[in-house]
């Protein structure tokens, strides 16, 4: 098949193979690991970023761990996406034009579909009801930290239907190994794929889902696309075809009436259960779940749907795909999409004045956008606050935003940040919006941190506006140095 990309990727393989030819893109270690704990202790200083604990490294590389302790035939690939400049790589697309990207392909998508036959992610089958069947001796997932839950999938793309219609939703979740063939899964309010769930539990019928694991970046970063911009019914697969120019290749589930993504490393087949619920730590009775992009470890969840497993498929020595939880790999798959639904949102309602969006990594890639904004004429002045709140409607995980002007680079956090030390003045440049629904994974979004927070989830979304006044634009020329050519001095410089 043909790939509208150049680099040719088309599963986990193919985008691993480009980086070992990439210097500086890719380590590996056949030192043994421990998936408990120890793997992603490792990561989180070669190349986690973003709100990981410090230390750790923005843009290292990807990190292949060839020996995991209890799983000899199972390697384990972390961080594939933990750079921009990797993801660009992989989309071929210059990292700072990311977010355009993807807007532009969720206007041309390109449906999923069945392959008949066989297909790479079933070359080897295990049946649940085999009496040897335990996912926690199959599957190499990682306990994040010491106090996790349990083991977690933490990059299985869950796939499921609409009981009714029959549309399909592709969104990651927090999935915890609970016992031999059960999974615990959650699912943050509002996801479509929770919304098939409670239609399946009212009629009191399980829901077939099926959870792949290990497949091509591009399908990665367009799961993690949400409402308005892909509605309850829209496969976020087909922004994935759209971005590769052929439709993702699924194929027919062995044991449920769901498909799976067909080049997948790994794919568990299972079933969402109607009125089953558990308590998320009840093996390690610790009260933390695992640690979640905004930098700190969730809570256990009292009481969280299962998924009984029926079959895990896989290529011959699979390829085991994890994230950390906090860092740039978490910024890039939530991020990128959040930039391309608000420069969608913004485009529509006036046109040629947002002219980039970056979605920060110290958000993870939902709180924190940064804005710029071409004001070009007196009647433009208010305007880039218009586009701000377009963005908390077009993202409403989204809570701060800061505007900054077409000559300040947005991915530089020093320029940011010198953008608000002189073209900001706090009393008159901050807007307040408080008292409306965030995301509940950010700590400070708790009842009882302040009285506009009466729930958790609850908070107070704040513009920072540090763009120029229009009418004193000449007063804010930044110091113009000379044009030069630097080759001429240093021909080695980039
Ligand atoms: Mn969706």
């Amino acid at each position: 098949m043909k790939n509208k990309n150049q680099n040719d990727i088309h599963d986990l393989r193919s985008a691993l193979a480009l980086l070992q030819r990439t210097p500086g893109e890719y380590v590996e270690t056949s030192t043994e690991v421990d998936p408990q704990a120890e793997l992603s202790g490792v990561y989180r200083y070669v190349g986690a970023g973003g709100t990981c604990q410090r230390p750790t490294r923005k843009n290292g590389p990807v990190m292949m761990f060839n020996t995991i302790k209890g799983f000899p035939q199972t390697r384990v690939a972390i961080g594939i996406n933990g750079s921009r400049k990797r993801v660009g790589q992989f989309l071929d697309c210059a990292a700072e034009r990311l977010g355009h990207l993807l807007k532009d392909s969720v206007l041309t998508p390109i449906d999923p579909k069945l392959i008949q036959g066989d297909a790479l992610c079933q070359e080897v089958v295990h049946y649940a009801g085999d009496p040897d069947f335990d996912l926690r001796t199959l599957l190499p997932a990682p306990t994040n930290t010491e106090e996790d839950a349990g083991p977690y999938i933490t990059m299985g793309l869950c796939y499921a239907s609409d009981p009714d219609t029959g549309e399909s939703d592709i969104t990651i979740h927090r999935l915890c190994v609970q016992s031999r063939d059960e999974l615990s899964m959650w699912l943050t309010p509002g996801r479509h794929i929770d919304a098939f769930r409670m239609k399946a539990e009212a009629a009191g019928k399980p829901l077939p889902i099926s959870i792949s694991i290990g497949v091509d970046p591009a399908i990665e970063v367009a799961a993690c696309f949400e409402p308005p911009t892909t509605p309850l019914g829209f496969d976020e697969l087909s922004i994935a075809g759209s971005l590769r120019g052929h439709a993702v290749e699924m194929v027919k589930c062995k044991t449920i009436n769901e498909r799976a993504i067909a080049h997948a490393e790994i794919v568990i087949e299972g079933e969402l259960l109607p009125d089953v619920r558990v308590r998320e730590d009840q093996n390690t009775n610790t009260g933390k779940a695992m640690p979640e992009f905004p930098g700190y470890t969730g809570e256990a969840k009292a009481a969280l749907p299962v998924i009984k497993v029926k079959a895990v498929t896989h290529r011959r020595n699979p390829i085991w795909r994890t994230t950390m939880g906090p860092g740039e790999e978490h910024v890039n798959m939530a991020g990128i999409p959040t930039e391309a639904s608000i420069l969608a949102m913004v485009e529509r309602a006036m046109p040629g004045k947002l002219l980039n969006v970056f979605a920060h990594s110290a958000g993870g890639g939902k709180l924190l956008a940064v804005m710029q904004f071409k004001k070009a004429a007196a009647v433009d002045e208010g305007r880039q606050r218009q586009a701000a709140l377009l963005a908390f409607a077009a993202f409403p995980e989204l809570k701060h935003v800061i505007l900054v002007d077409e000559d300040v680079d947005i991915f530089d956090s020093d320029d940011v940040m010198w953008a608000m030390q002189t073209r900001y003045q706090g009393d008159v440049d901050t807007v307040f919006i408080p008292g409306v629904r965030c995301h509940p994974l950010d700590p400070s979004q708790a009842a009882g941190y302040s009285p506009s927070i009466t729930q958790d989830g609850m908070s107070c979304k704040t513009i920072f506006d540090c763009t120029v006044p229009f009418h004193l634009k000449a007063h804010f020329q930044r110091s113009r140095f000379m044009d030069v050519d630097v080759k001429r001095f240093l021909p080695d410089f980039e």
